[in-house]
């Protein structure tokens, strides 16, 4: 067992002052039981908590941190720009150039915003393409997660699927009454809802690789068959890359799949574990943004010149030869690993891996959606995350998150957390 004297000091009196004592729900780990361990540093693999416990993290800030904590780099140019002063509410040159490597990689993004979460970049770019089609409705799929704008809150994944709410209280009815919900990887269900509601639906916004509700690739013609229907039908294809940006390859999900989408929203990695969100796509639909535009987004931390160096230092590091393929690699032989001490232990586990995202489902059943996800025993997960934790292995603490694997996880701490989650394989056939 780890020590936690410490930690479970910090959060009794977390509790008193922060809801659930966190600032986000996953990481409360209500979903698993417990004390969270309060960290107090990262250095590349590894977090360190308050009780002086070390752990390999796949968390790695659910996704920003491809390089590891504190890589050297953007720790140096962070302390740089700091010094130069910390925001200013006005123009500066690196919102420009980190705009400029995004649009170079992602060739859909001919301009983009930045704002300050995932959230809020995707609350306005379906504003936009409701102003741009002049359409009210919107499809989502059940299990997915666009963050917690009103009208998103609906059969969400992430928090709300580790803490089983379909919902939030809060939120009127009349705020969620135009988004509509299909299954993940069901293009048919989705070109129903264009059937009901005939040049209604101003657009269908889609995780590439759903990662909110465990991770989930796209079957061979999902994606397609959204950007053929929304074609066919005047509606905007949005592609929610916060966590797959930079991460499944540089320029995100849609250059590995090929698919251009009318509008992108990205966050984590862009801004190298700063704060940070983008919206961004066709010029002609990102001129109706004010002030060239009638549609509203504003921020006063929008750009801010810390988040943009971290951004470009992180994207300078991902684009040199060989990095995606490194990274492939340690998270196939992470995968490759699983399935073989899943197997030799006898656990029906389904693994699925899009690059360095991976999730272990605990079921044996494929998981090709939200209902598949939710067959996965959550009581299960729980004690395979705390025999993880007990061994130093810092797993996400919910059934419905990604595992992150960064550039900076060694082959042996690979290897060490193969062999971790053999022995929590086994202590559960018990
Ligand atoms: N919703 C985030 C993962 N998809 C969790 C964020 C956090 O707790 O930090």
């Amino acid at each position: 067992m780890k020590k936690s004297k410490r930690s479970q000091r910090l959060f009794a009196e977390a509790q008193r002052y922060l809801p659930g004592g966190v600032n986000s729900p996953v990481r409360s780990f209500k979903a698993v039981g417990g004390t969270p361990p309060f960290i107090i540093r990262g250095k590349g693999s590894k977090i360190y908590d308050t009780n002086d416990n070390e752990f390999i993290d796949y968390v790695n800030s659910w996704g920003p941190l491809v390089l590891g904590h504190a890589h050297p780099p953007v720790v140096a140019a962070l302390k740089r720009a700091t010094e130069q002063g910390t925001s200013f509410g006005a123009p500066t040159e690196l919102e420009t150039t980190l705009a400029k490597m995004i649009s170079a990689a992602t060739p859909s993004i001919e301009m983009l915003r930045f704002v300050s979460s995932g959230t809020e970049a995707t609350m306005t770019a379906l504003r936009l393409a409701r102003a741009f089609t002049s359409r009210d409705k919107i499809i989502k799929f059940a299990g997915s997660y666009h963050g917690h704008a009103d009208g998103l809150l609906a059969k969400g994944g992430s928090g709300l699927a580790t803490l089983c709410l379909p919902d939030s209280p809060g939120v009127p009815s009349s705020y969620t009454e135009n988004t509509l919900i299909a299954p993940y990887n069901n293009a048919d269900a989705v070109e129903e809802l264009f059937h009901l509601y005939p040049e209604q639906i101003a657009a269908v916004i889609v995780e590439p690789v759903a990662a909110n509700m465990g991770v989930i690739s796209p079957q061979p013609v999902f994606l397609t068959g959204l950007r053929e229907l929304t074609k066919k039908s005047g509606s905007l294809l949005i592609f929610d890359e916060v966590i797959t940006g930079f991460r499944l390859a540089y320029g995100g999900a849609q250059t590995l799949f090929k698919i251009t989408p009318d509008l992108t929203c990205l966050g984590k990695i862009i801004g190298g574990g700063l704060p940070v969100g983008a919206y961004g796509g066709r010029r002609d639909i990102m001129s109706l943004m004010a002030p060239l535009g009638p549609v509203y987004q504003a921020g006063t931390l929008s750009g801010n010149p810390l988040v943009m160096t971290a951004g470009i230092e992180t994207l300078k590091a991902l684009n040199q030869p060989g990095v995606y393929a490194q990274l492939e690699t340690k998270s196939a032989t992470l995968e490759k690993g699983i399935a073989g001490v899943a197997s030799e232990a006898g656990i029906g586990l389904y693994i699925s891996r899009a690059a360095s995202l991976l999730t272990t489902f605990f079921t044996p059943g494929k998981v090709v959606d939200y209902e598949s996800a939710k067959k996965a025993d959550t009581a299960l997960f729980a004690r395979f995350f705390w025999h993880l934790l007990n061994e130093g292995i810092y797993w996400p603490s919910s059934q419905f998150e990604a595992a992150f694997v960064s550039l900076a996880h060694s082959d042996e701490e690979i290897q060490c957390t193969i062999e971790a989650i053999s022995r929590a394989l086994i202590s559960l056939r018990t």
